[in-house]
Formats: C-alpha cells, sequence, structure tokens
C-alpha cells in the first residue's frame, strides 16, 4: 500500500483545487509546496505593483457556487496581496489546510512500474509513495536571472520580481535599476519610480501595454456579477479564453479606418488586454490586421510620453501586438515624463557585468544601490524540469522533453504512468483564464484517477502516436495565428539554449474542453490502461 493515492506538487490555484477535487472524490492526497505559504505564483511575485491582468469575476473559482455568491473582490484587477487573501479563505473554507505540506520541495518524483507507484522525494530527504503524481507546478513559476559577469560582486541589494522578499524592499531616494519590460517590469517601475531617487529602466525589446482602468468594485456591480454568475460562468467555459468577451465578429480590415480608431478608442477607455485583442477576428491572425491595433498603440504612447526620442524608443515595432503578452499598467508610459526616471536602450547598448558600485553596459556605466531583475521565467516547462523525473524504463522527463515540451492534450506525456500535469504544454494554460482552465484540467484528472481505480487497473499513459497527432495539431493551430512570431517566453526564447517551441493550445479553451470530454466519451481514445502491471 502506497503512502498516498496522490502527491500533488505545488500550492497554488491548482494545487489547492486538486487537493480539494482529489480528497473529494476519497482519495488520500497531500500537496507538496517549496514556499512557506499557499498561493504559487501569487506567493512569490509580491513585488509592489503586482496585479492580475485578468477580471477579479473571471480570475477566481467558480467550482462553489457558495464561494463565488460569498466573496466580493475589492477592485476590478485584483492586487497580488488580495489574490493572496483569497486563496487563504479558499483554505479555510474547504478545510484544505491538513492536506498541504509547506516549506516542502520536491526533488526527485521517480516511478516503479513493478510497484506501480511513484516515490516522491523531497529536499528534507523524505520519501512518499503514490501511486498518482499531480504536477501543479504552474507555468510561471521558475524564475530566470540572466547570467551576468560580476552580479556576486554587487555592494548593493538585487531583487528578482518573482522572489521578491516578504518583508518588502525599500527604494526611498535610491539609484535604481529595472531591467527587463515586460509585465512584471512594468507593474513594478512606476511603484519605485515614485519614491526612488533615480529609476534606469534598461530596456532590451519595447513592450505593448493598454490601459487597466482598475477601479473599486462597488456593491451594485458585485451584485450585478453574482445576479447572473452562473450563465457568465457557463459562457466563459465555452469562450476562446475563459473570459466571455464581447467583439465586433468583423474583419478590422472591413471597417472603415476611422470605425476602427473608434472602436480601439472604446476599449483604450474601458481599460484591460483581452477585450481589446477580441475585437477583431483578425487581430492576432493576419498582421496587416495587427498592425492597425500595433499603430493605435504608439500613437498613445506618442501622445503620453513628452519626449519624442523617448517615446520611439518605447514603442514596440518588431513583434505583432498580443504575441507577447500584452502588459496593462494605468501610469507605465506616463513615468517616462518623471525628471528621476530614464530610459536605457539595452538592445543598442546591452547589459555586460556588474560590478561593486553598479551596471556596465556596453557604452555607460550606472552607479547603483539596488538592481531589480523583471527578467521573467523559464515558462511551461522550467519548474518540472528542476525537478529530476524519472517515468518508466529510466525516461527522465528532461530528456523526453528536451526538443521542446509535449503532451497528450496538455494532461499526459507517454513514458510517465499515473502521472498527470495541470496546465502542461499542449493546453489552452497561459492564453486563457488560467483559474478556469485549472479548474477543468483538474476535473478531468481526478475522473480519470477516478476511472483507472474503478476499472482496477494499475495504470494509465498516453499513446505516442495520440500525443503526436495533438501536438501536430497544436502546432497547426499555433502556426496559423500570430503568435509564435515573437522571441517569447511563449516559445522558450526568452532563455539561452532552450529548445524553442510554440507548446500553448491556442484554438480555444470551449473547443479544448469539448476535445478533452471527446476523448473520455469514447473510453479515454488515445491512452492506454495498464492491468497487472503491464503495459
Ligand atoms: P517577461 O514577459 O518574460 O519579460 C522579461 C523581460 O526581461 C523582457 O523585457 C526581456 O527582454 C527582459 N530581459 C530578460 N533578460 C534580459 C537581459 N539579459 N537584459 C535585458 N533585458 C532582459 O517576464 P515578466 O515577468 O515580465 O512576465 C511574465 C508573465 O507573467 C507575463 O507575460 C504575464 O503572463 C505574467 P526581451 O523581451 O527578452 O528582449
Amino acid at each position: 500500500m502506497t503512502d498516498l493515492d496522490v502527491v500533488v506538487i505545488g500550492a497554488g490555484f491548482a494545487g489547492i483545487y486538486a487537493v480539494k477535487a482529489l480528497r473529494d472524490a476519497g482519495l488520500r492526497v497531500a500537496a507538496l509546496e517549496a514556499g512557506s505559504g499557499i498561493g504559487g505564483t501569487w506567493f512569490w511575485n509580491c513585488f509592489p505593483g503586482a496585479r492580475c491582468d485578468v477580471e477579479s469575476k473571471d480570475y477566481s473559482y467558480s467550482f462553489s457556487e457558495e464561494l463565488q455568491e460569498d466573496w466580493s473582490w475589492s477592485e476590478r484587477y485584483p492586487a497580488q496581496p488580495e489574490v493572496l487573501r483569497y486563496l487563504h479563505h479558499v483554505a479555510d473554507r474547504f478545510g484544505l489546510w491538513a492536506n498541504i505540506q509547506l516549506n516542502t520541495t520536491v526533488t526527485s518524483a521517480t516511478w516503479d512500474s513493478d510497484r506501480a507507484q511513484w516515490a516522491v522525494v523531497t529536499a528534507d530527504g523524505a520519501a512518499r509513495t503514490a501511486r498518482f503524481l499531480v504536477s501543479a507546478v504552474g507555468c510561471l513559476s521558475a524564475s530566470s536571472v540572466p547570467d551576468i559577469p560580476g552580479l556576486g560582486s554587487f555592494g548593493g541589494a538585487w531583487f528578482h520580481t518573482a522572489r521578491w522578499p516578504k518583508e518588502g524592499a525599500d527604494f526611498t531616494g535610491k539609484r535604481v535599476a529595472v531591467i527587463g519590460t515586460g509585465s512584471s517590469g512594468i507593474q513594478v517601475a512606476p511603484e519605485i519610480a515614485a519614491v526612488a531617487g533615480h529609476l534606469w529602466v534598461f530596456q532590451r525589446t519595447a513592450h505593448f501595454a493598454v490601459p487597466n482602468r482598475n477601479a473599486a468594485v462597488s456593491p451594485e456591480a458585485d451584485a450585478a456579477v453574482k445576479a447572473r454568475y452562473r450563465a457568465y460562468r457557463a459562457q466563459a467555459r465555452e469562450s476562446m479564453l475563459g473570459v466571455p468577451l464581447t467583439g465586433t465578429g468583423k474583419s478590422a480590415l472591413e471597417v472603415t479606418a476611422a470605425e476602427r480608431a473608434g472602436a480601439y478608442q472604446e476599449k483604450w477607455n474601458a481599460g484591460g488586454g483581452m477585450p481589446f485583442l477580441g475585437l477583431y477576428t483578425d487581430l492576432l491572425i493576419t498582421r496587416k490586421a495587427n498592425d492597425t491595433v500595433a499603430e493605435f498603440i504608439r500613437d498613445r504612447i506618442r501622445e503620453t510620453v513628452t519626449d519624442p526620442a523617448v517615446a520611439e524608443q518605447l514603442c514596440p515595432r518588431d513583434y505583432p501586438v498580443g504575441a507577447k503578452r500584452l502588459a496593462q499598467s494605468d501610469d507605465y508610459y506616463a513615468m517616462f515624463n518623471r525628471p528621476n526616471v530614464t530610459l536605457v536602450n539595452a538592445r543598442t547598448s546591452p547589459i555586460v557585468s556588474v560590478a561593486a558600485s553598479g551596471l556596465r553596459t556596453a557604452d555607460a556605466f550606472y552607479e547603483l544601490d539596488a538592481i531589480v531583475f523583471a527578467t521573467g521565467f523559464d515558462a511551461i516547462s522550467g519548474a518540472l524540469d528542476r525537478i529530476a523525473v524519472t517515468g518508466a524504463d529510466g525516461l527522465s522527463l528532461k530528456s523526453a522533453w528536451a526538443a521542446g515540451p509535449h503532451a497528450y492534450l496538455g494532461l499526459m506525456t507517454a513514458g510517465f504512468p499515473n502521472f498527470f500535469i495541470v496546465t502542461g504544454p499542449g493546453s489552452p494554460s497561459v492564453f486563457s483564464n488560467m483559474v478556469l482552465s485549472i479548474e477543468q484540467h483538474v476535473e478531468w484528472i481526478r475522473d480519470c484517477v477516478s476511472h483507472v481505480l474503478g476499472e482496477g487497473a494499475s495504470w494509465i499513459e498516453p499513446l505516442a502516436p495520440a500525443e503526436e497527432a495533438w501536438v501536430a495539431h497544436t502546432q497547426d493551430v499555433a502556426y496559423s495565428t500570430l503568435f509564435p512570431l515573437a522571441d517569447s517566453w511563449y516559445v522558450g526564447a526568452n532563455i539561452p539554449g532552450k529548445a524553442q517551441v510554440f507548446s500553448p493550445y491556442v484554438g480555444g479553451v470551449g473547443p479544448y474542453r469539448a476535445k478533452c470530454d471527446e476523448v473520455v466519451a469514447n473510453g479515454y481514445e488515445g491512452f492506454a490502461l495498464a492491468y497487472n502491471g503491464t503495459r
């Protein structure tokens, strides 16, 4: 008998719901979490300005109507502390703490075919056995600090946005560098600029950002959402992104320039990235359509930033809008009008080294008290890559994924029996409202585990041809869009030496859900069950 039925790695949104769903299915489950608190990426990314870019009414669990009725969000886009409070509320409300072990880093997981079980070892040397292993490590949890010579010699303090100290950091009057201008850099920089003596923003690639128009959620707005929450969620589950959007249903190129400009302006005034990109059907499909929205955003940057040379440098040009995550901020571009903020072009003048007193680029030296890396993540596969996962016949996940991460339906990969991945490569994951996608995956996994046990089988694993066909399909869909046209973390381009594959499924949350349901209806088509330890 194994110690547990299921070990879940991680206690973020995915791990927390996995614990609830699997426990409610009568299984003995434990989530092992490296952090000293729950929340996953929302635990670690506690930097000033950290905020969700999906609206709170969407970015919350839908599995319990009572939960969604009782909880009221204070803001349209919740700040990191509120997301964390919400997750604590969920853990309290459903009594999940007993099944979550904090400060427990999984270092290895090894499949034993003879015993049909996983052996999971943690950094403290403890080992647990379980029949099933569920990765809930998240897509954005392995933070990445560039390998800059001399960083160890820096006399000031340095930080990464995704490993922010819980006690906070004081930049008052300090000389600070922010390196990186993705969503995290765009969120953290204005907060630092407000107190710093001087802030240098090191930009390698200019990033598109649209306003949040963040606001408090009024009691009336809260009541209006709740009055039709069930129908709203049903709509979200069938949608493309896991958020119901009201687009025009037209091509951007079939309307007049004036009509387009009016529609873009309306979305700009309303705030939010997803509604912007959902406005016309072809914004993420054809470059010509995308150029119309790119130019609109560049015009807003030129309008906002008073120094025309700085504005031009902030205008992204080398990739389509949305091919890198569209950032959201109400004050990022305007921040460059402050006298204590300087934009540094780290493309023409790359960072070459760090010394005790500051940072050297190809053509200058910056005296600094602090460096903030907003340099992102080894995304999608990075966190699993840092665990020694070994499947059947000694196959390591690292080697199985050497040419890029892949999984059948994003859920399981051949050679790794009874191993499930929540929001894995090949699922909508980061191209969707993660919380709804997590719920769908966890429920699918729960039902699959029950199926294996109900059948009296030893294990389940996907068949390689089914997985290959799914990967080919995800590639076909992705390469019919503009998404692969940027050097982004979506393709692994931000990590030196990483294989570049566009792995998320961009065919939509609704169609994806239908496919997963169809596979089950067809008797777990593409999967094989093993009985008595024999494939
Ligand atoms: P991102 O979006 O990967 O952004 C990382 C940024 O760091 C990006 O601007 C990079 O430039 C920059 N970067 C990385 N390495 C360097 C070096 N060596 N020198 C200069 N600049 C560098 O990460 P985020 O944390 O902002 O956001 C990740 C996701 O979290 C986001 O998409 C949301 O979904 C939430 P580059 O573009 O590679 O030229």
